[in-house]
């Protein structure tokens, strides 16, 4: 049993940060970081049948061509994300009445709707990528047992030498079956969904090497993590999905990171109409979810 004071669950039988109750939540996800986000997504399901909100965690969840779908916004960073996944994790496989782990689990499949910066040059301002590996550059996973293959601890270990952090990079891969499904271009398909290796960073500026008015600890530091390691390549940086990976891995859920490209953090470009570029891949994304 799992005592009140480790799993807070609210008077009213919902989840305490995310204030969700058991059935409120669809087995398909879509999560997004700007709150305001949701109701973008939300705005084309055919019916909604739940609205609830508590700090940075808004859930619509409702119908989209027959297909039952959660759309939750985190606000940013991997600690954001761990709460949520844990939650989430929680609403589906801990009976809330007994407070024991279930003996079925379920897995849910979540898809991460985000916004990146592009890392190599030829990686333009407007693509649209799907992350199949990520590599967390910050310390969440030194709290729990991720397991890493042998290949997953020689480009971490390369990337800690390369810019001298004092812990260990952690990387993990996508559901594959949702790689191929959202990258798959139908005839069909008006968008090009390209692949791509994540950073997630635990900050904005210097954690991405961006300088305004304090200068960075680490010298150039996108020529040190943007080159080739072995044929290991990092394409762009946000600052959630490796944090959605590594829960995901461990709690047994698929998951997969979608992102519109907004910067060319080489090019020095920023798009003209970031709102833009987001509507162009929510709209890749409910089309593919709704074929899943
Ligand atoms: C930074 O501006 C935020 O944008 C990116 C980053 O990961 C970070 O959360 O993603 P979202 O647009 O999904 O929030």
């Amino acid at each position: 049993m799992i005592p009140s004071s480790e799993l807070v669950i609210n008077p009213d039988n919902s989840i305490y940060h995310l204030n969700l109750q058991p059935h409120q939540l669809a087995d398909t996800i879509i999560t997004v970081g700007d709150p305001e986000r949701v109701p973008s997504i939300s705005q084309f399901f055919d019916s909604i049948e739940v609205k609830i909100h508590k700090r940075e965690f808004i859930t619509h969840t409702g119908m989209y061509k027959g297909k039952r779908i959660s759309v939750i916004s985190t606000g940013m960073g991997t600690d954001n994300v761990e709460v949520l996944m844990t939650e989430l994790d929680a609403l589906v496989n801990v009976d809330f009445k007994t407070r024991k782990i279930k003996e079925k689990l379920t897995s849910l499949t979540i898809i991460r709707v985000g916004t990146s910066g592009s890392l190599q040059e030829d990686i333009k301002v407007g693509s649209l990528l799907a992350s199949q590996n990520a590599v967390g550059m910050d310390t969440l996973m030194q709290f729990y047992r991720l397991e890493q293959s042998q290949k997953e601890q020689e480009i971490s270990q390369q990337i800690k030498e390369n810019t001298q952090v004092d812990f260990n990079p952690y990387i993990v891969s996508a559901d594959e079956n949702l790689v191929n499904h959202f990258t798959k271009n139908d005839a069909s398909d008006s968008l090009k969904m390209i692949k791509g290796n994540t950073l997630t960073c635990p900050g904005f500026y210097a954690p991405q090497g961006r300088e305004v008015r304090l200068k960075p600890k680490i010298d150039n530091y996108l020529d040190k993590i943007r080159n080739k390691i072995d044929d290991f390549q990092l394409t762009n940086m946000e600052m959630e999905t490796a944090g959605y990976y590594a829960m995901g891995r461990l709690l047994g859920h698929k998951m997969i990171s979608l992102n519109a490209i907004l910067a060319n953090r080489i090019t020095h470009q920023f798009s003209e109409n970031p709102q833009e570029e987001v509507n162009r891949l929510i709209h890749y994304t409910l089309e593919k979810i709704s074929s899943l």
